[in-house]
């Protein structure tokens, strides 16, 4: 069962790129992402679901900078709050990361932050520190026909390369029926090389846009994006978050006019 998705790799770094998977080793991916998460996806029903509802290209875009990227002030997702509907924490706890924030209203407040976030003034205004098995979930319509969703977008940053990836499972739900999430595509895109921006060598900052090359459409009638970052599948292992926790910056969403 072949077809045309592509997902992003996690081992290259400063160019973008894509390749080729195939429909069964992105499954395979999603049932071991979820296989011990049943809060979450309860049947092998709602997978192939998923599978069948996403066969058509989704395609994972990838770049990274030792700069700022612009962020929109009017896409879907600017100002919702999203909940934390899993176990894992947001903020770190550590003494030595002032400048990360445990508010996830920094990812939809559609300002990026300095390229090293260590640098915002004050400090902890820009980069959200997102452990493990944390579930942020955004609701973008609650009633009406729902959003036809053209496109996602995920930026992480860190002082250094260390919690720069963006890892996470993207799901949806729809107004008709908004407690089954229905996966959309993994993320997993990894750097690798940065350092501290400052010093001038690699990026801390990545981006992660998600979209449809054949309709245009990755969903219709959505009510709900969930990003869940569970573990995900790579390899024959599971991956968590980088280092247990990473830092976002900002999500953003549009749909088709
Ligand atoms: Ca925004
Ligand atoms: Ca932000
Ligand atoms: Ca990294």
């Amino acid at each position: 069962m072949h077809s045309t998705n592509k997902i992003a790799d996690a081992d290259q770094t400063f160019q973008d790129y894509t390749y080729e998977a195939t429909s069964t080793e992105l499954l395979n991916n999603k049932k071991s992402a979820y296989s011990n998460r049943t809060r979450i996806i309860a049947t092998g029903a709602v997978f192939l679901a998923g599978l069948s509802a996403t066969q058509a290209a989704v395609v994972i875009s990838t770049d990274a900078t030792n700069e700022t990227y612009e962020v929109s002030t009017t896409d879907l997702l600017q100002g919702i709050v999203p909940t934390n509907s899993g176990t894992g924490s947001l903020g770190t706890g550590n003494p030595g990361d002032e400048f990360a924030t445990s508010n996830p209203a920094v990812l939809t407040d559609g300002i990026y932050g300095s390229a090293n976030p260590n640098q915002d003034q004050p400090p902890d205004q820009s980069t959200l520190a997102v452990g493990d098995n944390v579930i942020l979930d955004f609701t973008i319509a609650k009633t009406g026909p729902g959003i036809s969703l053209k496109s996602v977008t995920s930026y992480s940053s860190w002082q250094d390369n260390g919690r720069n990836a963006n890892r996470f499972t993207l799901l949806y739900s729809t107004v008709a029926d908004p407690t089954t999430f229905i996966p959309l595509d993994i993320v997993n895109f990894d750097p690798g090389e940065g350092v501290d921006p400052e010093e001038g060598s690699a990026p801390s900052n990545t981006r992660v846009t998600i979209t449809e090359d054949t309709t245009g459409v990755l969903a219709k009638g959505v009510g709900m994006l969930r990003f869940d970052f569970g573990p995900i599948g790579v390899g024959n292992e599971m991956v968590g978050q980088e280092n247990g926790f990473a830092g976002y910056r900002e999500f953003e969403a549009t749909a088709v006019p």
